[in-house]
């Protein structure tokens, strides 16, 4: 199919403004891979790995400033303020444009600009988008081929339309003070200057998969969603499908390439992969949700990943695979802290520095990357491009809290789940510029990526759930509960199965629970602990709600929704009043 007459406009325009020395129309091909990957090494973007060891892997330092998403120098454009909501940084476009336009300005003087299209979405699903990156980062180039389906595929499936994203991005400077990601939603539109790191600069990621599309998909009915996407297999031979909302670096790439543990692998249990970030959720003419995941490739955190926690992963980024800023072995292997390896006596960090266990700093910087494709995961779901995708049993929502939220309870309602949602709060991590350890509330682990006002989100969510005669079930789990000593009182990783297992069970009619004020919470002998190593008494606590708590949690709640004044749904309003009845009902029953 010819190229859209729309992208030759832009390109052209584009080009007028940034003065590129050369343009590359990237294609897809695996010529183009070799060609590209061939100029990265000479030019030092990219180190080759050792090939023997790693076939097809590469290993990319990034400027020290620039290692996780900046969500502080992220705009919302749209026409009003009140559109963007108090959850964004909002920008006039006319100003924003101006602002950004002068730092595009000669920015590609000496460079190559690349044109890359792309797909977000299985080729042909009707529920695809099509996006066209305009970089002068050959790094983002070949992260793009990887994370998305990349190349002529979307001129054939535009069939010369010019429904796609326009997607602008320079690494500019690289200075933190000469850089913005700003969202045009209105316009289709995202520019990205002055960084190179993944949130930021692969722009089909967080800006179009979820800032863009949750906007559209507001205006279309569906949802984009910051969740994985599995399927579990009974014993029986059913499959469910789940997704889960887990904020940035909270396990959902461990979760969603979960194994088994060997009691559970007996009993015929069978984990499917089938996305890792982000889900697009459409009500489909059956009554149920259906889910795609619109990336091609997995964008995950290095540290940390074994083949204890996640040796599905191990596999996937065994290959053809390019990883940031991780600490480089003598033997060109790659090294990082939670590595199955222990520590190197010698290495270069991820700045390459010399590097020693006696070393102060970490030799892999705590948000250090793998962009690997997903069709290489062992797990990988055989509906994982589908192109209607698949029916969602349950939503999980979860986050990272050491106290008051028990291992997992699930919702009474869809409303109530929407409550949860919108509720859900989590330690920080390193994903994001900022500390890292406070109590952030992420509603939908959305926060950073709803393209809208947060309030007429959940308004969103409501609504859609009129539309679903089977909605999923939706549960809150947390995975991180603490004890007395500090220690995490659940095994975690594929151990999680066990969580799993009685959501499923919740899903079909079954699973033992009991009413509390939160919701419904599984009995203490409800969840399989056959061959696990964890007490009764354990058991109690990570399912345990303190009312005091609870109390302590309404309040901060409250605060939180008054941000959103009158725009917050009256539904979401009546379940939080209606939880501060049932927490002070369990209150005086104790009095
Ligand atoms: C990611 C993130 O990279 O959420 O997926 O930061
Ligand atoms: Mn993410």
């Amino acid at each position: 199919m010819p190229i859209s007459e729309g992208a030759k406009a832009w390109v052209a325009e584009v080009a007028a403004l940034t003065t590129p020395d050369k343009i590359v129309w990237c294609d897809g091909s695996e010529e183009e891979r070799v060609r590209l990957t061939e100029e990265a090494v000479k030019d030092g973007v990219l180190i080759p790995l050792n090939q023997d060891k790693m076939p097809g892997c590469y290993l990319h330092r990034s400027h020290p400033s620039d290692v996780a998403r900046s969500e502080h120098l992220t705009f919302i454009c749209t026409p009003r303020a009140d559109e963007a909501g108090s959850n964004n940084n909002w920008m006039a476009p006319a100003e924003a444009r101006d602002k950004a336009g002068a730092l595009f300005k000669n920015s590609m003087k000496g460079r190559t600009m690349y044109v890359v299209p792309f797909l977000m979405g299985p080729a042909g699903s009707a529920f695809s988008k099509a996006g066209v990156e305009l970089t002068d980062s050959i790094y983002v180039v070949l992260n793009m081929r990887i994370m998305t389906r990349m190349g002529n595929v979307v001129w054939d499936h535009l069939k010369g339309s010019n429904d796609f994203t326009k997607c602008l991005h320079s690494l500019g400077e690289l200075d933190p003070d000469k850089r913005y990601i700003m969202h045009f939603p209105q316009d289709n539109e995202v520019w990205s200057i002055g960084s190179g790191y993944g949130g930021n600069a692969l722009l089909g990621k967080k800006c179009l998969a979820l800032r863009v599309a949750s906007y559209l998909g507001r205006q279309q009915g569906w949802l984009a969603e910051h969740m994985l996407i599995l399927g579990v297999q009974t014993p029986k031979g059913d499959l469910h499908y789940i997704c889960g909302a887990f904020p940035s670096a909270c396990g959902k790439t461990n979760l969603a390439m979960l194994v088994p543990p060997k009691e559970q692998a007996a009993k015929g249990y069978k984990v499917w992969t089938l996305g890792d970030d982000i889900a697009w959720l459409r009500p489909g003419e059956d009554g149920r949700l259906w889910a795609v995941n619109p990336e091609a490739g997995f964008f995950g955190v290095v540290p940390g990943t074994s083949s204890k926690t996640n040796p599905n992963a191990m596999t996937t980024i065994a290959k053809n695979t390019i990883y940031t800023n991780v600490a480089l072995r003598p033997d060109g292997t790659v090294w990082w802290e939670g590595h199955d390896d222990p520590a190197p006596k010698e290495a270069l960090d991820w700045q390459g520095r010399p590097w020693t266990p006696d070393s102060p700093e970490r030799a892999a910087h705590p948000n250090s990357r793998f962009t690997a494709p997903a069709a290489q995961c062992p797990s990988i779901s055989p509906e994982w491009e589908n192109p209607p995708g698949v029916p969602i049993s349950a939503i999980l929502f979860g986050a990272r809290r050491q106290r008051v939220v028990p291992l997992i309870y699930q919702a009474l309602t869809w409303e109530h789940g929407v409550f949860l949602g919108a509720t859900l709060s989590s330690e920080t991590t390193a994903a994001a510029a900022g500390k890292v350890g406070v109590l952030r509330r992420d509603p939908m682990a959305m926060l950073p990526f709803c393209g809208y006002n947060m309030a007429d989100y959940w308004g969103h969510w409501l609504k859609l759930g009129d539309k679903l005669k089977s909605p999923p079930k939706i549960f809150r789990v947390n995975w991180f509960r603490t004890g007395e000593n500090g220690k995490f009182l659940w095994p975690g990783y594929g151990e999680n199965l066990r969580v799993l297992q009685w959501i499923i069970d919740r899903c079909e009619g079954l699973g033992e629970a009991e009413k509390s004020f939160l919701g419904y919470i599984p009995t203490r002998r409800a969840i399989d602990r056959s061959g696990l190593d964890v007490s009764d008494s354990v058991m109690d606590q990570l399912l345990h709600v303190d009312r005091i708590d609870w109390v302590d949690a309404l309040y901060g709640q409250s605060l939180f929704f008054e941000k959103f004044g009158d725009r917050l749904p009256e539904s979401i309003r009546e379940q939080h009043e209606s939880l501060a009845r049932r927490v002070s009902g369990a209150l005086q029953q104790f009095e």
